[in-house]
């Protein structure tokens, strides 16, 4: 019975093709269309202005809270790009520019963000979960859709998002297993950002990487630069047809830095440093693609300017929807409707706990048509 080294696969490979600078590896470059290029662009603008006005809007009392993605548009952007139309994307909360690609609206995230129910309804056919914020909760939703898909025969593929803090929690270990077990066509996107709110990435796992946990899984995994939209979709697009073609799951770690709070009731400063952020906000995903692009011949200096207005102008037609559908809607929230979507059949606890809210809320009305 002699002790034995045994062979497991033990390498995860980093892809880089627009560096920190946005110079480009020609050898890499996946050949897209000059009017995707375009599209991602405007894309990234578009989620870039939007996190801008989000916040003003917030500083002024116009919305609740919300998380921004700024310093993230390519780590979320590029992977969401290479899903078809009768793919799933299922969001954890910090996906914004997948969800407008996705053809979510503005009104629709300001309306959520305000505590709308309308607001978090997915159209029928946009094949995309609402935002968890149950940390992690979303991975196994994803599995268990993929895993569907595998069953009726699709070629079809489940995309889901979630950050580093996410792969702490159960959630995501007991998706991935599954996932690799029943080689569920699902990609698995893990938004390395460095922080879960105030704990940083060296508290969630003592791994070198967080695509190397692919390695204990069985399933292929890749680390990529988060803030090159090109890597993204490179390493998205390989993952797929993987997926498609029956060879199971990809965990791809992109590897990003918020720029902003965690959500606006966060202070960053109070748990990292200003040379952190500054040293982040040189390798910005947007100037670097904007460098490419301009190399290309696609985009100049006056574009950059015209694209930008553009956007900021449709935002603020929508801020203007948003708020009088707000206006039309009224009250936000009938707090008795949170108990309607989530089972067919209401478990007995969730049915005791809907007559006790609804006898509180009588008992709390009738107070205040005393007072
Ligand atoms: C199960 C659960 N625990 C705690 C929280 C509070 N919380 C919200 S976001 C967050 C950190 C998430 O970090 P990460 O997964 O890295 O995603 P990021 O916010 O960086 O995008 C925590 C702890 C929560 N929403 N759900
Ligand atoms: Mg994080």
């Amino acid at each position: 019975m002699p002790r034995e080294k045994i062979e497991i696969p033990g390498q995860i490979d980093h892809l880089s093709i627009l560096d920190k600078d946005g110079n480009l590896d020609k050898d890499l470059e996946p050949a897209l269309p000059d009017d995707l290029l375009l599209k991602l662009y405007r894309t990234m603008v578009l989620g870039r202005e939007f996190d801008a006005r989000q916040l003003s809007l917030q500083r002024q009392g116009r919305i609740g809270t919300f998380p921004p993605i700024t310093g993230q548009e390519a780590a979320h952007l590029g992977p969401a790009a290479v899903l078809r139309d009768s793919d799933w994307l299922v969001p954890s909360f910090r996906e914004t520019v997948a969800e407008l690609w996705r053809g979510r609206t503005i009104e629709s995230i300001l309306l959520a963000n305000n505590g709308y129910n309308e607001g978090a309804e997915m159209k029928p056919g946009m094949n995309m979960m609402p935002i968890s914020v149950p940390v992690g909760s979303q991975v196994i939703h994803a599995v268990g859709i993929a895993w569907a898909m595998k069953y009726r025969g699709t070629d079809d593929l489940a995309m889901v998002f979630f950050g580093d803090g996410a792969t702490s929690e159960g959630d995501f270990h007991e998706g991935i297993n599954m996932a690799g077990v029943y080689d569920a066509p699902v990609i698995f996107v893990c938004q390395n950002n460095h922080w879960a709110i105030s704990i940083p990435r060296s508290k969630q796992t003592r791994s070198k990487t967080i695509a190397q946990k692919a390695i204990a899984y069985g399933i292929a995994g890749i680390q990529v630069d988060g803030n090159d939209i090109l890597a993204t979709y490179a390493a998205a697009r390989e993952a797929a047809e993987r997926a498609r073609s029956g060879g199971g799951p990809t965990l791809i770690e992109c590897v990003t830095y918020r720029l902003r709070m965690h959500t606006t009731a966060d202070d960053p400063k109070r748990y990292r440093t200003d040379e952190e952020v500054q040293g982040w906000e040189k390798q910005d995903p947007l100037l670097r693609y904007q460098k490419y692009l301009k190399a290309k011949g696609l985009l100049s200096d006056e574009e950059i300017v015209s694209i930008s207005d553009a956007i900021k102008a449709d935002i603020a037609d929508a801020v203007k929807r948003a708020e009088e559908r707000m206006k039309e809607i009224g009250d936000p929230g009938d707090a008795m409707s949170m108990f309607n979507h989530a089972y067919a059949e209401m478990h007995p606890y969730l049915k005791e706990q809907k007559d006790r809210l609804a006898a509180e809320l009588k008992e709390t009305a009738k107070e205040g048509d005393n007072g």
